[in-house]
């Protein structure tokens, strides 16, 4: 049973969403091409040990793999549902590599330094994932191959495709749409879609 199906089979959507068939592409700026021998899983700033640690494709792929099925929504509205997710829990990358205790915020790099930050809480939720498939098939380059974080419980923004590294964070910071008038934790359930919907405490200042 998906996330999105309610006890009486109706699919239950955040507000505002509408249901999308099919799978859209929606990203900002163009599709980088993988480049196995230069690709590196970096996690790096505020780690546990004070080191940066790091897997070639190989060594990532090599990991526990689990599945989480949930469901994405855009901020524009489209929601789909119900996807099966396969890949490396957020958790699996936590325990290798922890972050020191003084950690409460995360970056999620991409390629072409696209980013997303999230509260250390929402990066630890047991559905946190780094995907790199979907309903059991590698995922395509449009839909972020070889990795793409998702995150089930935020908009979809939240969670970068072609990741390339996690950086912990003491203090919190805006990534690529936070900085551009998204909303900082971005809640489905709760609507928030734009910064000016912060409450004091929910974002750095802007
Ligand atoms: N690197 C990167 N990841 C990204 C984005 C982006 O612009 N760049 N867009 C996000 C947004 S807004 C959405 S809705 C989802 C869309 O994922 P899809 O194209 O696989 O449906 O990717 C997210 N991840
Ligand atoms: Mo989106």
């Amino acid at each position: 049973m998906g996330q999105s199906e309610s006890r009486k089979g109706e699919i239950e959507l955040p507000p505002g969403q509408r249901l999308q068939r099919g799978w859209p592409v929606t990203h900002y700026g163009p599709v980088p091409k993988f480049r196995p021998e230069r690709w590196e899983f970096r996690v790096f700033g505020a780690t546990a040990d004070g080191d940066k640690h790091c897997w070639t494709h190989e060594e990532f792929t090599a990991l526990p793999y689990t599945t989480v099925v949930a469901d994405l929504h855009c901020v524009t509205k489209y929601s789909m549902p119900g996807a099966e997710w396969g890949g490396v829990s957020a958790r699996t990358v936590l325990e290798l590599a922890p972050p020191a205790p003084e950690a409460t915020h995360v970056m999620v790099w991409a390629e072409y330094g696209y980013s997303s930050n999230l509260r250390l809480s929402d990066f630890t939720a047991e559905q946190t994932i780094f995907a790199t498939h979907k309903d059991g098939e590698l995922l395509t380059a449009e839909h972020g191959f070889p990795v793409r974080l998702v995150v089930p419980h935020l908009y979809a923004w939240k969670g970068p495709k072609w990741v390339r590294g996690v950086e912990y964070m003491t203090a919190d910071r805006r990534g690529f749409w936070e900085e551009r008038g998204y909303h900082n934790v971005g809640d489905p359930w709760r609507e928030q879609r734009y910064s000016y919907q912060e409450e004091p405490g929910e974002g750095p200042e802007l």
